[in-house]
């Protein structure tokens, strides 16, 4: 049985953290290195930022004896992925002068930050807190930033909806004073703090959720450990049915980690929504596997114990029962490019970020703008960026920005590009097995290629790349992954939808680019000559294969 296993090194990390305080405050200070240890190096995490390596320098550095290329990582934490030109011009700020002068925008619609040296961390921090922005639980076992259909588009429940994704990040927060104490000078607490809703020890491993508002999916919500489908009738939200027990992460060959869909299991009004999610939490606290971190996510918790056992111990700690699940439909999972109109007559504009990533002319071109732009920005979970609540008088003061930075490459882009997501990978993340984000153009324009030979280039088909099985894009819901596993091979996976809704499947356990390419090759002549009217292609592979 799983409690009589010791506990993992982590558990007794944060056990003796003092509310995740740690040593950071004297690491921090060790004049001999850039780097922190490994204990501190956890309990980062929860302030929103990991210690990593330049990859690429690795090796040289190792040779020449020097330690690796220390620097840090920081994510905010963004509900639902909005944010405002000054929080913006903030952020760019920051990455120019305390970063490496890059902004990537992540698939939980969030900021990243990469390059920081550790004696610059306070400094990031400060700035950010002047513009009321925090990394708070932006990583750690703990709720993450929660994620919204970020769309103002289409009606005022959209907003209504976003509201509930910031009280869920508000209500889910730790309570811990540390944050403020290490970076924000804060006063020191001498004691009486607590942690009502995660106890001392937090949760056994990360914990995310996200608000889908049908017909989108663009959240992924079956990805989510806790996901909120919203209900409208007679035009309004009526409430959720909650989902629980999704997740990505898996570890190649080993058949005890795998990805997984949460299950439907009810629905909520909008009042019982915090205390549900404060239940399906606290359940996940009690009964998640702390002697493992790779069983340790609530989707293993559901897979042991069975979701009419998960239901009914999530029904003894609320004051209501669930409600029988309401109907609902997804048509797709992706973004929508270029203008539209919203329901209150403002325009909001849509553009492509290929991997998230800005840098350069694209990040002037957003200074210029956000220097003008009366409404907000809001980060979509596909990476991508809204330019959103433009008064039709100044859309084409925006456009014009638009169109002389490049920011356009949207219109110009095929439906595949359009859609691709690739995870961060190298050279800074520490577990990456292949490249994602810097082999994306070139994997792209060799699918494109290969697609346009069978006219099948206007297709939208999805496609997502990661550096390693743990899914940060969430390649097992695309119809084409690719999954690192070596410099230069992949696993493939085929199969997927375009609405979130169903799981990938393993094709090819170990190729390279040639061998991806030669096992599409067929797959998309057959999908040319004999698919069904509008049949996607991950449908045809599934009836197909
Ligand atoms: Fe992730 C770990 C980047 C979304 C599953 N993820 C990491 C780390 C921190 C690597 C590490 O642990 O050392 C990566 C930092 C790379 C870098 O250099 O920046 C990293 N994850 C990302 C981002 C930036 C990818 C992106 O291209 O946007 C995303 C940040 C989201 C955010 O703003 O919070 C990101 N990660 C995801 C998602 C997608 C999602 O949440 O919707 C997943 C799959 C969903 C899930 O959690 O099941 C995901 N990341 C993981 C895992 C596997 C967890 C598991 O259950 O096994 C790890 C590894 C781990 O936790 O041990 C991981
Ligand atoms: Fe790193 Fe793997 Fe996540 Fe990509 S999927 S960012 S390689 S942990």
């Amino acid at each position: 049985m799983t409690d009589k296993k010791p506990l993992t090194e982590v558990e007794k990390v944060k056990a003796a953290s003092h509310l995740l305080r740690g040593t950071i405050a004297q690491s921090f200070e060790v004049p001999e290195t850039l780097g922190i240890p490994p204990s501190d190096g956890h309990l980062m995490k929860f302030h929103g930022s990991y210690l990593q390596d330049d990859r690429d320098l690795r090796d040289e550095r190792a040779q020449q004896k020097l330690e690796p290329a220390y620097s840090f990582m920081l994510r905010t934490r963004l509900p639902g992925g909005v944010c405002s030109p000054t929080q913006w011009l903030a952020m760019d700020a920051i990455s120019q002068k305390l970063a490496n002068g890059t902004l990537r925008l992540t698939t939980r619609q969030a900021f990243q930050l990469h390059g920081i040296l550790r004696g610059d961390m306070k400094g990031v921090i400060g700035e950010m807190q002047q513009v009321m922005l925090d990394s708070i639980a932006a990583c750690g076992d703990v709720n993450r930033n929660v994620m919204c259909n970020p769309n103002p588009v289409d009606s005022s429940l959209h907003h209504e909806a976003s509201q509930w994704a910031v009280r869920l990040s508000e209500h889910l927060l730790p309570k811990s004073r540390a944050y403020y104490e290490l970076w924000l000078d804060g006063e020191k607490v001498s004691g009486g703090e607590e942690e009502p809703l995660y106890g001392a020890t937090y949760l056994p491993r990360k914990f995310k959720v996200g608000l889908a508002i049908p017909p989108h999916n663009d959240v992924d919500v079956f990805s989510q450990d806790l996901g909120f489908i919203a209900i409208i009738e007679a035009g309004q939200l009526a409430g959720f049915n909650v989902t629980v027990g999704g997740g990505m992460g898996a570890s190649h060959g080993d058949p005890a980690t795998f990805p997984r869909l949460g299950d439907v299991i009810g629905f909520v009004t909008p009042e019982q929504v915090l205390e549900a999610a404060a239940g399906v939490l606290t359940v996940q606290r009690d009964f998640g596997d702390r002697t493992n971190r790779k069983h340790a996510r609530l989707k293993y918790t559901i897979a042991d114990r069975g979701i009419a056992w998960f239901v009914k111990e999530l029904e003894a700690r609320l004051s209501f029962t669930l409600g029988p699940a309401r109907a609902f439909a997804f048509d797709h999972s992706g973004d929508t490019f270029g203008w539209k109109e919203g329901h209150d007559g403002r325009w909001h504009l849509t553009l492509h970020v290929e991997s998230g990533r800005l840098a350069g002319q694209a990040l002037v071109g957003l200074r210029e703008i956000a220097r003008v732009h009366q409404g907000d920005f809001r980060l979509t979970s596909n990476q991508n960026l809204i330019i959103a609540s433009v008064p039709a008088g100044e859309r084409a003061a925006i456009d014009s920005l638009v169109k002389q930075h490049g920011l356009d490459g949207y219109a110009r882009a095929t439906p595949l590009k359009q859609r691709a997501l690739a995870c961060v990978a190298m050279p800074t993340c520490g577990l990456a097995m292949a490249e994602a984000e810097r082999y994306l153009p070139a994997l792209t324009e060799k699918v494109e290629e290969l697609l346009s030979k069978f006219g099948l280039e206007e297709e939208p088909i999805s496609m997502r790349i990661t550096g390693c099985p743990n899914g940060c894009a969430r390649p097992y819901l695309a119809e084409i992954a690719l999954v690192g596993k070596a410099p230069g091979r992949y696993a493939l996976y085929l199969g997927g939808d375009l609405k979130g809704q169903r799981l990938n499947r393993l094709v090819e356990e170990n190729v390279d680019e040639a061998g991806v390419m030669a096992t599409l090759e067929p797959l998309f002549a057959a999908y040319a000559r004999s698919r069904q009217p509008q049949e996607p292609f991950g449908d045809f592979f599934v009836r197909t294969a």
